[in-house]
Parts: structure tokens; C-alpha cells; sequence
């Protein structure tokens, strides 16, 4: 049996075990795994290094307009190699429909950015801002049929925010047709009341931002997003978790066997709102939402990625440089609601959660492939990646579990003028990172060629016939009223 490629004796890292062997790729696939497998085309040696499944970046906002209308730093080509550095083989950006188009149009739209320039393999979560009857009835169902089997929706921002009754049916149809509602889960009333005050004071700094966006505004959110979610039993995944309340909120409703799933961003591990309160307008690098914490958020977090209530921890990669561009389109000392919403971070993700997890001891190996990679691939339904299995697509990254490097933003290869991680010295980084068995990145060079990326079209998200729904839909249970599906 030949092949073309032998990774060999490297640790091969699953969730559940690890242990020293050979990976014999053939045709972009895994096609065996022995303890040792001689010959093979090329033979990568990779004694002393990691050989875990290739990071899955499932949170990443590429060439993706604002609401507002501000164009990310990144393209599809440079937000591919970025990620590639950072230890990734496919990642899943947002495809984000304006108001008043068609999803047929974003797709087209974001087909067209994503074809010509991706190094890695990619898919889309659709973001719907704007759920008109024939979104929900024909155009939502014909992306799921083509593999786009996830999307966002919002419970703030005016622009954005579809409301109650916008999320029950939107939940519904997902439920429906086997697709996965993602949620970006804070009270808008809340974060607008908070921003009238703050105005209403002359309050307009960057560290205002964190203020204006309080911990309870996501809880409550959380608590009705996932209320609405059990009324249609639909599953549902609460993106970029910022607080302990949310996250306890996910853990009892994943222990009560609802499909909830969550994810944190290493921002939220990382980082505090004292970051925010950095000399004059440097602040603003670090306006994101959900904002930065504190210190105990960061502990209560870490204590949730170890005891399974995150899925994955994703970067939340929105990139808007430090300068007119970016954060300053609306002026060099714009008010903090002015500032462009988000921090880059696809590079540093893997790089930052090794090493504050795995080396320093808050996770295991197993753990941080499962954040890292194996779960988005369950939970998004790329059924041939996020594991190194013989069949699977053969999407590795080899790491050096000891190498010790300080990140700079000059490292991130990406379009971004500053790192919110700039400074940190890590231990632990990808050296040589495969899509489909194709070496994307070695030795800190880029080798792939600008556009190779393959769309991925995912499965279904299916909950199964057990799911629970609310008695009040159950015919046997609600005088036989046959209201749903
Ligand atoms: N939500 C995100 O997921 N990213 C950037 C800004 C936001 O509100
Ligand atoms: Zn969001
Ligand atoms: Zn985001």
C-alpha cells in the first residue's frame, strides 16, 4: 500500500487517548495508522512533536461587512493564513446578510471572496438580520441543502436584533431542517439604558464600553434564549460566552440534556477591563462584545472549558485595525459606541490555549483537542474533520509542545496593525499544519497557494426524536391541537 505522505512517530493526540505512531496519507485522506508505517512519497519526521487534528477556527468575522458597514482588515486570504499559522486546516467564517438581501445573494457574495483566496478549507455560518417569510420559507432551506447548516442571529444591537417572536421563528425553522441557531446572547434594552446614562454623564472613554454592557444583560439573555429554544425544542449554540452566570446557565441546561451548546473566545481567559482603561485611546483595541471581565470571570471560565460546558474555545477573530480604517472611521476620539466592535485573534487562539491551558495545567491534551478542533467538527457537521481517523480528511497540525515564543503583531500574519496578546510569551506552537494532506504551513513559511481552500458543505444538525419540546406543542398533551410542526 503506497502512500504519499507518512507522518511518522510523532504523539497522536484524540479527546480520549494518545500514543506514538506513523499516519499514512493517501489522496488528501488518512489512510492508515500504525504503530509503524514504512515508505510513502514524502515522510514527514515528526519525533518529539504533537500530531494533533487540525485546529478548527469556528468564529471568525473574514472580508464581512458591520452592520454599520465597516470592512474587516482581513480578507479571505489573509484571514486564511493567519489561521494557518495559528494551527488551523479549515475554518468557518460568517457569511452576513444586510437588510433587504437575499441569502442566495450573501452566499454568492461571500462564494466570491471565499473561492479565489482561502489557503484553507472553509465553510459559512450565515448571519440573518433580516428573517422576511421567504428567507424562513425557501432561501434559509436552500442554503441548508447546500451544506450552510448554521447561522447567527442577534438579541442586540437596533440593526440586528430580531426580538422574541423573530428568535421562535427562526428556531423553528431550524429545528425544522435540521440546522443549528447560533446566538449572540445580550439585553438590548438593558445595554441601551446603561448608554443613555453613560451619555447622559459625558461617560464616552473606551473603558465605558465595558460599563455599558453589564454581566446580567448577557445572563438574562442567555436564560430566554435558551427558554426559547426548549419551547420549540431546537438546538442552539450561545456564542462568545463572557460570564460566569452565562456559562453556569449553559452547564445546567447541557445537565438537563437540552442541545445548548457554547463557546468562549481566549479574550475572555486572557484579558480584563483594565485593558480597556489603557492611556488614551488605547483602550479601544480592546472593544469587543460582550466585553472584558475581570479576573474572576477568567477563572470561572477556565473552570468551564475543563469541565465541559464550552464545546470550543474560538477566537471571535473581527479585525479592525488601530487606525481611520478601523476603530477611528468615526474620528480619532470617537465615543466608545463609535468604535468598531471587535479584536483579532485567529492566529493566537491555539498558540494561547495551549499554553494557559495544557502547559499550565487547566486542561489536558485530550481537552484541548476537543476545544480546539474535534467538537466544532461534531457540532457544525464536518463529518471528515476534527479528528485523525483512517477515512478522515488529513487536516494535522504538528506541534512543538516546547518551543517558547513571545507573540508580536508582525507574527500574526494577518492585515491587523496590533495583537490584543502582544507580549505574551507561550510555550507550545504549531510547526507544520496540513489541509487534506497538503503542507499549508512549515518552518514558519507559507506553502499554499492563495485560493486552494475547498468549500466544506456540512451535515445537518439533527437533535434526534428525543428531544424535548414543551408539552403545550404535544397533541397527546394540548387538547390535540396539531399546531407544530
Ligand atoms: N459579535 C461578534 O461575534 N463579533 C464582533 C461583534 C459582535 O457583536
Ligand atoms: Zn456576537
Ligand atoms: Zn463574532
Amino acid at each position: 500500500m503506497e502512500f504519499d505522505t507518512v507522518i511518522h512517530g510523532g504523539t497522536i493526540v484524540t479527546p480520549q487517548e494518545s500514543w506514538v505512531g506513523d499516519i499514512g496519507i493517501r489522496a488528501g485522506r488518512i489512510a492508515a495508522l500504525a504503530e509503524r508505517i514504512p515508505g510513502g512519497d514524502r515522510r514527514i519526521d515528526a519525533s518529539g512533536r504533537l500530531v494533533l487534528p487540525g485546529g478548527i477556527e469556528a468564529h471568525a468575522h473574514i472580508a464581512q461587512e458591520s452592520s454599520a458597514g465597516l470592512m474587516t482588515a482581513d480578507d479571505y486570504y489573509s484571514g486564511s493564513v493567519s489561521a494557518a499559522f495559528g494551527g488551523n486546516s479549515s475554518f468557518i467564517p460568517f457569511a452576513a446578510q444586510q437588510r433587504g438581501q437575499s441569502v442566495d445573494d450573501v452566499i454568492a457574495t461571500y462564494d466570491g471572496r471565499a473561492a479565489p483566496n482561502s489557503v484553507l478549507d472553509y465553510s459559512y455560518h450565515l448571519i440573518i438580520s433580516d428573517p422576511r417569510p421567504e428567507v424562513l420559507s425557501d432561501e434559509l432551506p436552500r442554503a441548508f441543502a447546500r451544506g450552510i447548516t448554521s447561522f447567527k442571529v442577534f438579541m442586540t444591537y437596533d440593526l440586528m436584533n430580531l426580538g422574541d417572536r423573530g428568535m421562535l421563528d427562526i428556531l423553528a425553522v431550524a429545528r425544522q431542517h435540521g440546522a443549528l441557531t447560533m446566538v449572540h446572547a445580550e439585553n438590548n434594552d438593558m445595554i441601551k439604558w446603561m448608554n443613555a446614562r453613560l451619555a447622559a454623564a459625558g461617560l464616552t472613554a473606551p473603558k465605558y464600553h465595558a460599563i455599558s454592557r453589564p454581566a446580567i444583560a448577557e445572563a438574562e439573555a442567555i436564560n430566554r434564549a435558551i427558554a426559547l429554544a426548549r419551547l420549540v425544542g431546537a438546538g442552539l449554540f450561545i456564542v462568545h460566552v463572557s460570564t460566569p452566570e452565562g456559562a453556569e446557565l449553559v452547564a445546567r441546561a447541557r445537565a438537563d440534556g437540552l442541545p445548548v451548546h457554547a463557546e468562549t473566545c481566549p479574550q475572555y481567559l486572557a484579558l480584563t477591563r483594565a485593558d480597556l482603561d489603557r492611556p488614551g485611546m488605547e483602550g479601544a483595541k480592546y472593544i469587543c462584545s460582550p466585553p472584558l471581565r475581570d479576573e474572576a470571570t477568567q477563572k470561572a471560565l477556565w473552570r468551564h472549558a475543563r469541565t465541559g460546558t464550552f464545546d470550543s474555545v474560538s477566537s471571535d477573530h473581527a479585525p479592525y485595525r488601530f487606525d481611520e480604517t478601523g476603530k477611528f472611521a468615526k474620528g480619532a476620539d470617537a465615543p466608545y459606541p463609535a468604535i468598531a466592535n471587535g479584536m483579532p485573534g485567529i492566529a493566537a487562539r491555539l498558540p494561547y490555549l495551549f499554553s494557559e491551558g495544557v502547559v499550565a495545567g487547566r486542561i489536558t491534551l485530550g481537552q484541548f483537542v476537543a476545544l480546539s478542533s474535534t467538537n466544532a467538527a461534531r457540532v457544525f457537521g464536518m463529518d471528515r474533520k476534527g479528528a485523525i481517523l483512517p477515512g478522515m480528511d488529513a487536516d494535522i497540525a504538528i506541534w512543538d509542545p516546547e518551543e517558547t515564543r513571545t507573540v508580536t503583531a508582525a507574527d500574526q500574519h494577518d492585515a491587523m496593525d496590533y495583537t490584543p496578546f502582544e507580549g505574551m510569551r507561550l510555550t507550545g506552537w504549531p510547526v507544520h499544519v496540513l489541509n487534506r494532506g497538503e503542507t499549508i504551513v512549515e518552518g514558519g513559511e507559507l506553502k499554499a497557494a492563495r485560493g486552494r481552500g475547498q468549500f466544506v458543505a456540512r451535515q445537518p444538525y439533527r437533535i434526534g426524536p428525543q428531544a424535548p419540546t414543551v408539552p403545550e406543542l404535544d397533541p397527546a398533551q394540548n387538547f390535540g391541537a396539531d399546531i407544530w410542526p
